[in-house]
């Protein structure tokens, strides 16, 4: 950290969102240094204000801070562990999507080196890093996030975990899963209009309304999951929530039944069980 507070800060991986993440340091004031490994992808950051280095190496010993934006697990390993001599006494904050997993193991090769680690998960697409809307999840290292939480705000809202490194990529794989379902369900709603003449545009602004006035659900579920009682009163009973007209109309239209499918055999497993007349969150029990 310079007197004016700039960071010297390297950042390994330009690709789409490594870029973005360099781009807003840059333009936040810290000293950036960044590195690819195929060559060309600095060249826009450093008409900007950045230095490009030729190898990983000459990155890491540039920054006292260095960010990670590979590809995958496999590629941090193959860029760090011939640096782990050059990076012991210095922070590493890995940014890429690994599992909890391979974050966890990523943080013990860390702390057997000697390095200062801080695992992230991106909740945003590159064009969003740096302006509302974006979170970044972190976990690992408190005293790596509470040292330099003003630079990673550049990027967006930080959220931190927790000392576990795994904790970050867990929220970001259960906040993802949750979108990809509510992603078929909605291209499976689009798809049942479709034969009608309807278009997935037409459908769109009916779905996104209704699909966000149906998040407030949530917080009534969360309520009875967390307080384990199923039977509590006023909730739709999962005898209700048959799903076989949604089938019917489905297999009417002559499209596939697989995303409601699987919702109505979580349902279809608790009234097996005799749990029929308790609340939808009960299928919560035929997941975990
Ligand atoms: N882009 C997004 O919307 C998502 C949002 C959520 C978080 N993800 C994760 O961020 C990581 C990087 O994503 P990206 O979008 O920057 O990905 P690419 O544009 O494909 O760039 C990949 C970079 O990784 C470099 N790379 C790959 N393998 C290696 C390797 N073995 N050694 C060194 N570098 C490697 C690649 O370099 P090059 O191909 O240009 O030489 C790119 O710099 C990722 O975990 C997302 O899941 C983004």
């Amino acid at each position: 950290m310079t007197k004016d507070n700039s960071v010297q800060v390297s950042v390994l991986g330009l690709g789409a969102m490594g870029s973005a993440l360099a781009e807003a340091l840059v333009k936040g004031g810290h000293a950036t240094t960044v590195w690819n490994r195929t060559p060309g992808k600095a060249d826009g950051l450093v008409a900007q204000g950045a230095t490009a280095a030729d190898t990983a190496g000459d990155a890491v010993r540039a920054g006292r801070l260095v960010i990670a934006c590979l590809l995958d697990h496999a590629s941090v390993h193959e860029v760090l562990d011939p640096l782990s001599g050059e990076l012991a006494g210095r922070t590493l904050i890995n940014l890429t999507t690994t599992s909890p997993a391979q974050s966890r193991e990523l943080a013990a090769w860390a702390a057997d080196a000697g390095i200062a680690y801080l695992d992230g998960g991106i909740m945003a697409v590159p064009h969003m890093i740096g302006r509302p809307g974006a979170s970044i999840l972190y976990s690992g290292s408190a005293d790596v996030f509470h040292q330099y939480e003003p630079l990673l705000g550049l990027w967006g809202a930080s959220t931190y975990f927790g000392e576990d490194a795994g904790l970050a990529s867990l929220y970001d794989l259960a906040l993802l899963a949750g979108m990809y379902v509510m992603f078929a369900g909605f291209l499976h709603g689009a798809a049942m209009v479709a034969p009608a003449g309807v278009t997935a545009r037409e459908f769109a602004s009916m779905a996104a309304p209704w699909l966000t006035a149906m998040t407030g659900e949530f917080e009534g579920f969360a309520t009875v999951v967390d307080g384990g009682d199923y039977t509590v009163e006023g909730q739709q009973s999962l005898e209700f929530s048959s799903l076989d007209d949604i089938l019917a109309a489905s297999s009417d239209q002559g499209i596939s039944t697989e995303v409601v499918d699987m919702v109505q055999r979580l349902i279809q497993r608790q009234i097996d069980a005799g749990r029929g007349k308790e609340g939808f969150a009960r299928i919560i029990e035929s997941i975990r």
